[in-house]
């Protein structure tokens, strides 16, 4: 049976693209493989989809889940050092996965990093 969550984990507080590369998974290091992702922030996740968010909606009918990030004691920091690439930030979770994120545009660069640092803010450490 299909469980409701709160409203509150429902909305969304800002969705878009960015380039993303899942860098480590479980404190495991993975090869670096920059793509672009439709990626939604709401209070307590986010949700990267691989696909066009258009696509992302309709495979939802078929049951096809995006990427989940438990925003609950990650940690967000700006990584120069991780990238060639200009704005890049990276996402660190408790479970020991880490993203980069990335985008040629100051201004949506700085937006994302902001929204999901607040987010992160808002939650509880653990
Ligand atoms: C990687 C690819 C990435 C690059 C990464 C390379 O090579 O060019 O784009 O990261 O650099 O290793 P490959 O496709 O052969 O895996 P940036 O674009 O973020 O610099 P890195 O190893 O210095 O992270």
């Amino acid at each position: 049976k299909d469980v409701i969550p709160p409203l509150e984990q429902l909305m969304v507080e800002k969705e878009g693209y960015l380039q993303k590369a899942k860098i480590a998974d479980g404190g495991k290091k993975l090869r670096k493989n920059w793509t672009t992702s439709w990626i939604v922030l709401s209070s307590r996740k986010i949700e990267f989809y691989k696909e066009s968010k258009q696509q992302a909606l309709s495979n939802m009918k078929t049951g096809n889940k995006p990427e989940s990030v438990d925003l609950c004691g990650a940690h967000i920091e700006w990584a120069k050092e991780k990238s060639s690439r200009k704005n890049v930030f990276q996402i660190t979770t408790l479970s020991g996965n880490e993203f980069l994120l990335q985008s040629d545009i100051d201004f949506i660069i700085l937006d994302w990093f902001h929204a999901i640092k607040n987010a992160i803010d808002r939650l509880p450490k653990d």
